[in-house]
């Protein structure tokens, strides 16, 4: 671990690998917006913020953007997607380092994030040949019935710090396949990567032409009110939402009172069963990654261990050695497994939920702040096990930081319901080689979440399946399968080449 990190030389360095990738200077200077490293708590640029009245314009950009863009032939639309594929390859590493300066991730993890954004390109790419329409039996007589699928219209984007440019890219990718535009408001805590990856969308605009209007992929940086202005503006049909529960009760009844569409993907409080058959070596494995990884601030992490009796003192001991022995620091270093916390309101939040766990009766291994020596602006953590006596306080809650709750059960059933008795429904796996605990947990009466997995831990999904969660978790999908029919509207047409008009269900109109 670096003892010291030479801030300015770290702040020259995010400066240049985003010039490289096409920020302007002049865009990184004299702003209001303090765009902050976890990784050492210093400021590395000051972004401008947007106004309500310069969101409103923006919305009103993407809105004409949309109105040609629409008449471009998808497969046309789908060469925009390819060439912004190939920039994000291009800058794969530019990109990838950059999340990781400013959202704290590892160096594998920044660079899992631009492959995540390239895949679904591929994907998107692929998907605009494909945007099937059905032909349906109609009941009447030389007459033909057939859904069309039309592009929606403007699509608001509004994303979290912890993946803060793929959520984007499984939105916008597959938005403008669908004919859509889009306008992103990107988390507070990450305008760096957004304006980043702005540029390099224009790079790809460029390179695609004239087809491509101005305004068919907006950035509006800024705080509450100009997400709500996104949020409640009639010329954004479709609002895709990721972050907190909290924040999806304020967006979804919001949008829905002006008749849009929402996507929300909302908080996890995923978990993992692990049963008397688990090959234990790769639960511990899964475990780790699933629960650390991220340094617990993915939507996806493991937070819940709910362990039969049988294997308990088998395996959990065996696991807080693990967490006592993970290299925790600058996550850019070869080898830091866990990064910093995003900021002082996450740690305070991490030691709250230990506080209440400890009052609930838990027994609590780790948790306490590191490095704080070396970085006293940034926020380091050992990631904490706790011992609960049962499913209880704390436990019922998202708390986004790395604290893996432990909890003992000794029926298959009560494991089901203790996996299930939680407010969000995001992901959910369970460790067995008992194929009827596997089938049982993925079937109608297992795991209620979006995501159920076996043999792997709840987070890293892939994005060709479709991404998200229900119940508190908002019941959006994003990402791969049929996602994409959110981000369009259905027509049902209906063609009458019969030179007669036979009427439905038998009605006789005669005039
Ligand atoms: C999130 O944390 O908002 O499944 C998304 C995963 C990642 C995506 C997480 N592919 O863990």
């Amino acid at each position: 671990m670096t003892v010291g990190l030479d801030t300015a030389q770290f702040t020259q360095e995010t400066i240049e690998l985003m010039e490289r990738m096409g920020v302007t200077r002049a865009s990184l200077e004299g702003g209001t917006l303090a765009a902050t490293s976890p990784i050492s708590g210093e400021t590395l640029a000051m972004v401008k913020e947007d106004s309500v009245e310069e969101t409103s314009v923006a919305i009103g950009r993407a809105h004409d953007a949309f109105k040609q863009w629409r008449k471009l032939p998808s497969p046309r639309r789908g060469e925009l997607v390819r060439l912004l594929g190939e920039e994000l390859r291009t800058y794969k590493n530019d990109l990838g380092k950059l999340v990781s300066l400013e959202a704290g991730k590892i160096t594998s993890e920044g660079l899992g994030e631009v492959q995540e954004m390239i895949d679904i390109c591929d994907f998107a790419v692929g998907l605009s040949r494909q945007l099937y329409g059905l032909t349906i039996a109609t009941e009447r007589p030389g007459h033909r019935m057939m859904e069309t699928w039309h592009s929606s219209g403007v699509v608001g984007v509004i994303s979290a710090f912890n993946f803060p440019v793929a959520v984007w890219s499984w939105n916008a990718a597959l938005a403008f396949v669908c004919g859509d535009s889009v306008v992103w408001k990107p988390s507070e805590k990450t305008p760096l990567t957004a304006l980043a990856v702005q540029a390099l969308y224009k790079r790809a605009a460029a390179k695609f032409g004239e087809e491509a209007p101005a305004g068919l992929m907006e950035v509006i940086q800024g705080g509450r009110d100009v997400g709500e202005t996104l949020v409640d503006d009639k010329r954004v049909p479709v609002i895709s939402a990721t972050g907190s529960t909290r924040m999806g009760r304020q967006v979804g009844p919001r949008v829905a009172e002006r008749f849009g569409k929402s996507i929300l993907e909302l908080g996890g409080n995923n978990a993992a069963i692990v049963t008397p058959s688990a090959d234990l070596d790769l639960t511990l494995r899964g475990v780790a990654f699933s629960a650390m990884g991220t340094c617990g601030q993915r939507c996806t992490t493991l937070r819940r261990l709910i362990t039969h009796d049988s294997v308990y003192d088998a395996l959990i001991p065996r696991l807080i050695k693990a967490y006592s022995s993970v290299k925790i620091g600058v996550p850019t270093e070869d080898d830091t497994l866990i990064g910093p916390l995003i900021d002082k309101d996450a740690f305070d939040n991490m030691q709250k939920a230990l506080e209440a766990a400890k009052a609930a009766g838990g027994k609590v291994h780790g948790g306490q702040r590191v490095l704080s020596k070396e970085f006293p602006e940034a926020y380091y953590v050992q990631p904490a096990i706790v011992e609960m006596p049962g499913q209880v306080g704390p436990v019922l809650e998202e708390t986004f930081a790395p604290i893996l709750y432990v909890v003992r059960y000794t029926d298959f059933d009560e494991a089901i319901e203790i996996q299930n008795g939680v407010g969000a429904g995001l992901s959910s796996s369970i460790f067995t080689k008992d194929i009827g605990e596997a089938e049982t947990f993925v079937s109608v009466v297992g795991s209620d979440c979006g995501i159920a997995n076996v043999n792997i831990g709840p987070s890293g999904a892939e994005i060709g399946g479709a991404f998200g969660g229900e119940k508190e978790t908002g019941g959006g999908r994003e990402a791969g399968s049929d996602a994409w029919k959110a981000y369009m509207r259905r027509a049902t047409n209906t063609i009458n080449y019969s030179g007669a008009l036979p009427l439905a269900q038998g009605v006789k109109f005669d005039v």
